[in-house]
C-alpha cells in the first residue's frame, strides 16, 4: 500500500494532507473553498485514491490556502510514490464535461514542469478565482515532481473547463502511478533512477 502525508503549518496556513494510492477510500477534502473541495474531490474520486485534506487558513489571504494546499498534497504524492520503482511513469486522458473537452499528459518521472492551456476568460469559477486554477497545477507538478500538460480543445464554461483539467490530470496520474505488471522492480527510465 502505497501512502504519503504533508503537514505544513506556517504563519500563513495550517495544512495536512493524507493519501493512500491504492485505496480509494471515501476522500474528505476541507479547504473552506467550496469550488476547491470540489475539485480535489474530483481528483481523489477519478484518480481512485483515498485521501484526507484539510486546510486552514491563519492570515485570510485566499492565494496562501490554495497555494499551500497544492503544494502539500505534491509532497504527499511524491511520497507515496517513493523511489517509484515499477511505475508505469506516462499517462494521457482526455476528458469531455458537455462542451469542455480537455486533454491532460503526464510524465511522474522526477522531472517538475507544468503547462496549463485552459485559456480561462472569466475571473471566477463559482467561488474560486480561476487565476488560481493553473498556480495549484503547477505548485502541485513542482513538488510531487512530474511534468504536466494540460491542454483545452474545446469548450466555453468555465466550470466545465475547470472540472474536466482536474478530472483528465486525475486519470492521467492513475495510468502514470500503476505499476506495471511485468516491471514491478524496475525504473522506467534508461538512467536506471527518477
Ligand atoms: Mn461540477
Amino acid at each position: 500500500m502505497r501512502s504519503g502525508a504533508a503537514r505544513r503549518t506556517t504563519a500563513e496556513t495550517d495544512i495536512s494532507v493524507d493519501l493512500l494510492l491504492d485505496d480509494p477510500s471515501t476522500p474528505v477534502v476541507e479547504t473552506g473553498i467550496a469550488m476547491f473541495d470540489h475539485l480535489l474531490l474530483a481528483f481523489a474520486f477519478h484518480a481512485r485514491i483515498g485521501c484526507h485534506i484539510q486546510a486552514r487558513t491563519i492570515d485570510g489571504i485566499r492565494h496562501h490556502l490554495v497555494e499551500d494546499t497544492a503544494i502539500a498534497f505534491g509532497q504527499a504524492l511524491d511520497g507515496a510514490l517513493g523511489d517509484r520503482r515499477g511505475i508505469v511513469r506516462y499517462g494521457e486522458s482526455t476528458i469531455p464535461m458537455d462542451d469542455a473537452l480537455v486533454r491532460a499528459v503526464v510524465d511522474i518521472g522526477g522531472r517538475p514542469w507544468s503547462r496549463i492551456a485552459l485559456d480561462l476568460t472569466h475571473e471566477r469559477v463559482e467561488d474560486l478565482e480561476t487565476v488560481f486554477v493553473a498556480h495549484v497545477f503547477a505548485s502541485f507538478a513542482q513538488h510531487a515532481l512530474l511534468a504536466l500538460h494540460v491542454d483545452r480543445l474545446a469548450g466555453d464554461d468555465p466550470h466545465h473547463l475547470v472540472e474536466a483539467a482536474f478530472k483528465a490530470a486525475a486519470r492521467a496520474c492513475a495510468q502514470a502511478w500503476a505499476i506495471a505488471p511485468a516491471a514491478s522492480t524496475l525504473i522506467a527510465s534508461t538512467k536506471g533512477r527518477f
